[in-house]
């Protein structure tokens, strides 16, 4: 009798715990919030890409330097906004490549978050030639050619950093390789917004980083499956 009456307790228990994993396996919370910036934001330059007309050709409208790119209301786009601390770094990196494109002499995206180690596809799809060259200082730097036509290539980095990237022909294009420790991160779009979903019960700090203004933290704790929103404000470096 009183080994049934363990087996059934076990039994609820365990039934109990597949039930509790059950409802808390697809969600957990949510960090979503808008990055914006006060003052006035150095004015962006337009680009002369005349030297390379197979650039040029594809931009009848000119485009400008994306150092500093804003919305209406003040927002501010290309913001990495990342959990820092608090959670584990992942085991693996994702399966998923991460791709960046060149693509009219420009970098697209702009700005390119990866996990440690996760594989980072180059692709060439202009008509001439780039020169990708990451300036990495705690990661290896290199620096390699694609003429057109080539195969994309891939790449990775061992270590987390903020590495500058440039191209050795054109002296316009730059962008910058965001190496994090885990998969919990987004980049602010156009109107300034970010979401960092599926996080699970817990206190983080939250770091929100701009290649001109700078990075700014906020801690965050979540319970169960809420959605917490947070505000970052930048000071905008002037002309
Ligand atoms: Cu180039």
């Amino acid at each position: 009798m009183r080994v049934k009456l363990k087996l059934i307790l076990i039994t609820s228990v365990g039934a109990f715990a597949v039930w509790a994993v059950t409802l808390a396996a697809p969600g957990g919370g949510t960090v979503s919030g808008k990055v914006t910036y006060e003052g006035t934001p150095a004015r962006q330059k337009p680009i002369d890409m005349s030297k390379e007309p197979a650039c040029a050709q594809q931009h009848p409208t000119p485009i400008t330097t994306e150092t500093v790119v804003v919305g209406p209301g003040n927002t501010l786009a290309n913001v990495v906004v990342y959990v820092s601390a608090g959670a584990p770094d992942d085991a693996t990196p994702p399966t998923q490549a991460v791709t960046i494109t060149q693509k009219g002499c420009q970098y697209l995206p702009h700005v390119v978050p990866m996990v440690v180690n996760q594989e980072l596809k180059v692709v060439n799809a202009d008509s001439n030639s780039h020169n990708i060259h990451p300036l990495a200082k705690i990661n290896n730097e290199w620096n390699k050619s694609q003429p057109p036509g080539t195969p994309p290539f891939s790449e990775k980095f061992a270590k987390p950093e903020f590495i500058p990237v440039k191209c050795n022909i054109h002296p316009w294009m730059h962008s910058s390789f965001v190496v994090l420790k885990n998969s919990h991160y987004a980049v602010s779009s156009g109107d300034g917004s970010f979401t960092l979903a599926n996080l699970p019960a817990g206190k983080y700090t939250v770091t929100a980083w701009h290649e001109a203004y700078g990075e700014q933290t906020q801690d965050v704790t979540i319970a169960g499956s809420e959605t917490k929103t947070i505000a970052f404000v930048f000071k905008a470096k002037p002309y």
